[in-house]
C-alpha cells in the first residue's frame, strides 16, 4: 500500500512523477467537493504537502488521526499551526538554503529597481515621454545604509550583495549573533529612523505579525525606502499604503502582501512603488530544488530515516 498524502498544492512535473510512483496523493486544492474528499481519505492520510503561505491549521489536522508529517514547499512555515504539530508530535519539514540566493537576488533587484526607478523609467520610455525631456533624478545606492530586519540565511545573503553595491549594513533581530560584525540595533524603531532603506527579511507568523507598525514607518526618513521579500503580515499594510501615498517614505519594492494575490489598489497608481507577485524563489532551478527537497523529506520519513530539513520547534 502506498502512503497517502493530502496535497494542498501540486509540485512540478518531475517531482509529481516521483510522488505518483511512491505515494497516493490527494489534491485537496483541485477537489470539486473538498469535504467529500476529506471524508474519504482523512482516516488514511499520514502526510500533508503544503506551502508556507497556505493554511494548514488545527481544524484540518484534527481530522487526520494518522498524520505524521507536514512537508512544506518553501522556507516559511507560517501557514502551519506549529504549536499544534509540536503538541501532537507531528514532524514538519521545509525547504531552506536552496532558495536563499534567489530570494536575496530579488531583494537586491527590488532595491535597485526602486531606488533607481527602473520600472518607472521603463514606463517613461514606452510612453514616449523621453522626447519631452529627461526622467527626474533617482537615488544612489553606494554610501547608503540598509537596515535589515531579520538576519537569518536570507538576510545575510542580502547583506553581502548590498555591500557589493557599496551600501553599509545594520540590522535588527530578536537575538544578538556573536559571529556577525554588522551593527545590531536592539530597537527596530530606532533602526528605521537611521537607515536609507529598511529591508524586511524576517520569517512570517505570529511572532512578527505587524512588527513594521505605524510607529516604525513613522520613524523612517521621508527619503528612505522599504523593501519586503518576507511576508505581507510583517508590515501593517494599511499604514504602509498611507505612508507611501502621502509621500512620508520615498518608495517601496514589494514582493509579498497581506492578502495575496490581492494588492491594495492605491499602490497601483504610485510611481514610487515596484510590485512583484511573490516571486522570490520563482526560478526554474530553485523551484526544482525546492520540490525535490519536499519529495526527499517524504522519502526519508517513510524510509524511517531522519528528515533532511526538519523544522526545529522552539
Ligand atoms: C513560496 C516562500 O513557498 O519559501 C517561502 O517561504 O514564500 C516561497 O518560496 C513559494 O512561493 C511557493 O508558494
Amino acid at each position: 500500500m502506498k502512503p497517502e498524502i493530502l496535497m494542498l498544492r501540486g509540485l512540478l512535473p518531475r517531482q509529481t512523477a516521483q510522488l505518483d510512483e511512491r505515494y497516493a496523493g490527494h489534491r485537496l486544492d483541485l477537489a470539486e467537493d473538498r469535504e467529500a474528499m476529506l471524508r474519504e481519505v482523512a482516516g488514511r492520510v499520514t502526510s500533508i504537502l503544503t506551502s508556507g503561505e497556505l493554511t494548514c491549521d488545527a481544524a484540518l489536522m484534527d481530522r487526520l488521526p494518522k498524520l505524521e508529517l507536514v512537508a512544506c514547499f518553501g522556507v516559511g512555515v507560517d501557514g502551519v499551526d506549529l504549536d499544534y504539530c509540536k503538541a501532537r508530535g507531528i514532524a514538519v519539514s521545509n525547504t531552506p538554503d536552496v532558495l536563499t540566493d534567489d530570494v536575496a537576488d530579488l531583494a537586491m533587484g527590488l532595491t535597485i529597481a526602486t531606488m533607481r526607478r527602473i520600472v518607472a523609467a521603463d514606463r517613461f520610455v514606452r510612453a514616449g515621454a523621453w522626447q519631452n525631456g529627461p526622467l527626474p533624478l533617482s537615488t544612489r545606492l553606494a554610501g547608503k545604509t540598509m537596515g535589515i530586519l531579520g538576519l537569518g540565511r536570507i538576510g545575510k545573503a542580502i547583506a553581502r550583495r548590498a555591500e557589493a553595491h557599496g551600501m553599509s549594513i545594520v540590522w535588527h533581530g530578536r537575538s544578538a549573533q556573536s559571529d556577525v560584525a554588522w551593527h545590531r540595533y536592539p530597537d527596530l524603531e530606532e533602526m528605521a529612523g537611521a537607515v536609507d532603506l529598511l529591508m524586511v527579511a524576517c520569517p512570517g507568523g505570529p511572532a512578527t505579525r505587524g512588527l513594521v507598525n505605524r510607529a516604525v514607518l513613522g520613524a523612517m526618513k521621508p527619503k528612505s525606502f522599504l523593501v519586503n521579500i518576507s511576508r505581507g503580515s510583517v508590515i501593517d499594510e494599511p499604514a504602509m499604503v498611507e505612508a507611501l501615498v502621502e509621500g512620508r517614505i520615498a518608495g517601496a519594492g514589494l514582493d509579498v502582501f497581506a492578502d495575496e494575490p490581492n494588492v491594495p489598489a492605491p499602490l497601483n497608481d504610485l510611481e514610487t512603488v515596484v510590485l512583484t507577485p511573490h516571486i522570490g524563489s520563482a526560478t526554474e532551478e530553485t523551484r526544482d530544488a525546492m520540490a525535490q527537497l519536499v519529495v526527499d523529506n517524504l522519502d526519508a520519513h517513510y524510509a524511517g530515516r531522519p528528515l533532511l530539513t526538519p523544522w526545529r520547534f522552539a
